[in-house]
């Protein structure tokens, strides 16, 4: 990583803060190659022993075995149990309303597989989400006429997404709760994130906390960085033929 690489997608911005530093301060040594034992006891787990001495989230440059990166603008993202997760649903719509973990799973679940995209290049072919069509959720709100739009928030505090009322109704866009077939894990976002599958993986939101109807769009975290909002895989700036850094 360096300071020109340092705004895309996935990076945090404005720090050029070298690669053999940050693998130091992790504890890493110079080649950064994550040792046996942290394999053997999960790479989250040495992402969560690793994040607090690691306060610019340059976890992301890990090297890992499922070819995400993992990715957080946040230098440190609290952890929501089953009991203390909601995801509210407001803005111009007739009936907002505060889901939790079990509300959410009690839905009817969509199950998706397809390949995730990040702009900065890499690429993860063939991935299962599994979770709640948005549109459900909106429907079950009742969006007032002048809703054109969706704002997203995340429990990070930090980051934030959008989409037009017309791409949030489509069908493969999913309030997710599984991820590779298992729980969406607190790295990848969990309990709960957003997944746009047609678009690039930055407007899938992680710790997803709150959907807001809204009758413009507000542009999220990256779009505020100059990455389109209208983010189609293969038709937006996004930099899917860049080398994976
Ligand atoms: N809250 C939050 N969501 C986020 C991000 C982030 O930094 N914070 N990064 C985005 C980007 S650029 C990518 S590529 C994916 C990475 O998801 P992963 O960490 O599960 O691989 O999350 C997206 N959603
Ligand atoms: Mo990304």
């Amino acid at each position: 990583m360096n300071a020109e690489q340092s705004d895309d997608p996935g990076e945090t911005g404005g720090k050029p803060l070298g690669r053999r530093l940050v693998l130091s301060m992790l504890g890493l040594g110079a080649a950064g190659v994550v040792t046996a034992p942290y394999l053997q006891n999960g790479l989250e787990s040495f992402l969560s022993a690793a994040s607090g001495k690691d306060p610019t989230g340059l976890t992301g440059l890990l090297p890992n075995g499922g070819g995400f990166r993992y990715y957080s603008v946040a230098s440190s993202v609290p952890h929501k149990s089953a009991a203390d997760y909601r995801l509210t649903v407001d803005g111009l719509v007739d009936h907002p309303t505060a889901y939790t973990l079990d509300s959410l799973r009690a839905l009817p679940q969509t199950r998706l597989v397809r390949d995730v995209q990040c702009v900065t290049g890499w690429r993860v072919p063939g991935t299962p989400f599994e979770g709640v069509q948005l549109s459900r959720l909106l429907d079950a709100a009742g969006v007032r006429p002048g809703a054109r739009a969706i704002r997203f928030k995340c429990f990070d505090g930090t980051y934030s997404e959008s989409l037009t009322l017309e791409q949030a109704r489509r069908a493969d866009v999913l309030v997710a709760l599984r991820m590779q077939d298992k729980p969406v894990v607190h790295a990848h976002g969990g309990p709960v994130r957003l997944y746009v599958a047609p678009m690039y993986f930055y407007k899938s939101a992680k710790w997803l906390s709150g959907i807001t109807v809204t009758s413009d769009v507000q542009r999220g975290y990256w779009e505020e960085r100059g990455y389109d909002t209208d983010a189609w895989v293969g038709k937006s700036n996004g930099r899917g033929d860049a080398p994976t850094v």
